[in-house]
């Protein structure tokens, strides 16, 4: 090494000496590039140094190929009905028991481990829509890491609509804190929301921050953090309150968020609900399967999805009996694109019966429908 390089090059280079990850490494050349002296006699190192990044970069790019190929790979279970709820939960906590009370599934229901080895599916009809639920086999302490068919497992509650954890109500607040903590292993959130942070690349040199008043650090030292991360261009847009832990939120992308809720089923009859639980997500018991219990439970299920039921109909003619399913905030042009394209190019109005003040109110294009509503469009 040449003995005349400045300061700000040698600490780079100590840097890039502790790097842990080629990320790391990265950053480190980058900074021994920047501060590379200039002098004729350094060529050999600047060249050196080019080389270095040359190939590391090529690496990361492996890296990523990689990592894309095991996700393409991932399992999952073909999507039916208007959405995908997958029942997870500890080996003999009732999950098949659960997908038989609401669906048609055949599924074995036994008194030892691991009964349902494969994915189950059934179709549980709500007000004449059809929800998938989904058993999957059951997760262990370390799934996360691996055992049970682990990775299987989790990739198919990732790619789930909402999720429902089924707890033995007798060992309620354990098979939960094992459930969270391995879905958590495996970037998979229930009932969080996603931070308000986005951080994306830029083609522009340099770090820029919109909503900089909400940065809870000063942003220079924001700056040193990601460019540590290897991001030196880069443009971050706030709209909440952000520390270095939602920083680190925003910059992985294999989170996922969920919608989630618990079903504790007693089978002794004398069981409560934790209000760990609780604060998390709803949480009902199951004590007989009794009609009120399966009605409450389809209905939970149901707004775990965010999605209204509306039925449409022609004029002079009775609603349709299956109703369409359409994400929550939908308008009534969702409703025509969602029959027809051309149905909402020429659509004019529409009627309402339901969420409107009068029956059959006239509304425009953009009125937001609610669930039950029924729908008359007029082109
Ligand atoms: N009393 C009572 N027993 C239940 C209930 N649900 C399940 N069981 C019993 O609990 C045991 C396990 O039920 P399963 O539904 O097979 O449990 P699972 O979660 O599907 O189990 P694995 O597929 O092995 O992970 C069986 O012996 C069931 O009879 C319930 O609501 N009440
Ligand atoms: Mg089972």
């Amino acid at each position: 090494m040449p003995t005349n390089v400045s300061i700000e090059f040698a600490l780079a280079q100590k840097k890039y000496e502790q790097a842990r990850t080629l990320q790391e490494k990265l950053a480190a050349l980058l900074e021994m590039q920047k501060y590379a002296p200039s002098h004729k006699g350094a060529e050999n190192l600047r060249a050196e140094i080019s080389r270095k990044i040359k190939i590391i970069r090529e690496k990361i790019e492996k890296q990523e190929e990689q990592r894309k190929k095991t996700t393409a790979k991932s399992f999952s279970v073909k999507k039916e009905g208007i959405g995908q709820i997958v029942l997870v939960g500890m080996p003999n906590s009732g999950k098949s028991a659960l997908l038989k009370a609401l669906t048609n599934a055949d599924v074995e229901i036994a008194s030892y481990a691991f009964t349902t080895k494969e994915p189950a599916v059934g179709m549980m009809d709500y007000e004449k829509a059809q929800i998938q639920l989904v058993e999957v086999p059951a997760i262990i302490e370390g799934s996360s890491a691996g055992k049970a068919r682990g990775p299987e497992v989790l990739s198919i509650v990732r790619n789930a609509d909402a999720i429902a954890l089924v707890l033995d109500a007798n060992n309620a607040l354990y098979e939960f804190s094992v459930l969270m903590n391995e879905l958590s292993n495996a970037d998979i959130r229930l009932n969080e929301s996603k931070p308000k942070i986005e951080i994306k690349k830029s083609e522009f040199h340099g770090i820029s921050v919109v909503g900089e008043k909400y940065l809870q650090m000063p942003k220079k030292e924001l700056e040193a953090y990601l460019k540590k991360r290897g991001l030196y261009n880069v443009s971050v847009i706030l709209a909440e309150p952000t520390d270095y832990r939602k920083i680190d939120i925003a910059l992985n992308k294999r989170l996922v968020y969920k919608k989630a809720l618990a079903v504790l089923v007693d089978k002794f009859g004398s069981a409560t609900v934790p209000e760990e639980i609780k604060k998390k997500m709803p949480a009902l018991l199951i004590r007989k399967y009794s009609k009120e219990e399966i009605e409450e439970l389809k209905k939970a299920l149901f707004n775990l999805l965010d999605v209204v039921l509306v039925y449409t109909k022609k004029p002079g003619q009775a609603p349709a009996e299956k109703p369409l399913a359409l994400p929550v905030g939908s308008t009534i042009e969702d409703v025509a694109e969602h029959l027809h394209q051309d149905f909402s190019k020429k659509l004019k109005y529409a009627r309402v019966w339901g969420s409107t003040k009068f029956p059959g109110q006239k509304v425009s294009k953009d009125y937001v429908v609610q669930n039950h509503d029924i729908v008359e469009l007029y082109c």
